[in-house]
């Protein structure tokens, strides 16, 4: 984990460059899908929604939920992925609830940049990285 700087831009940036969004989602996807079936069970996409961080990013301030709530969240959160309700997550659900989710974020951001504390192999990271290689190069 590290912290970074994250402004609205650079997570536009990311999502519509789609040959690497596209990439990356495929990367994410093969790696959470333990059993290789090409779909994510609820356990699988676990660990996907655990780094959204729905709580860290409310207003900036750690919320520290009771087991029941984020079971609830969590169910809440892949029934969003889950967009056919057959249980399972497809990639095309995956990479089109993943683009929302961060334009919604992006908006959310707006103007102001600011400082979160992202896992190395989050979406939001790969975002940073990417950004931070268009400047130096
Ligand atoms: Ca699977």
């Amino acid at each position: 984990m590290s912290v970074e700087v994250l402004d609205a831009t650079t997570i536009v940036n990311f999502v519509e460059d789609q040959e690497a969004f596209h990439v990356s989602i495929c990367d994410r996807f093969a790696h959470l899908d333990t059993n290789h079936d090409g779909l994510l069970s609820y356990a699988e996409m676990l660990k996907e929604l655990k780094s959204l961080r729905v709580f860290e990013t409310h207003f900036g301030i750690d919320v520290k939920p009771n087991p029941d709530e984020l079971a609830q969240v969590y169910g809440k959160l892949f029934d969003l992925f889950d967009h056919d309700s057959s249980g399972t997550v497809d990639l095309e659900e995956f990479k089109s609830e993943t683009k929302r989710m961060m334009l919604a974020m992006a908006n959310g951001l707006g103007f102001l940049p600011v400082q979160m504390v992202l896992e190395e192999d989050s979406f939001l990271k790969k975002a940073v990285e990417r950004e931070s290689s268009k400047v130096a190069a």
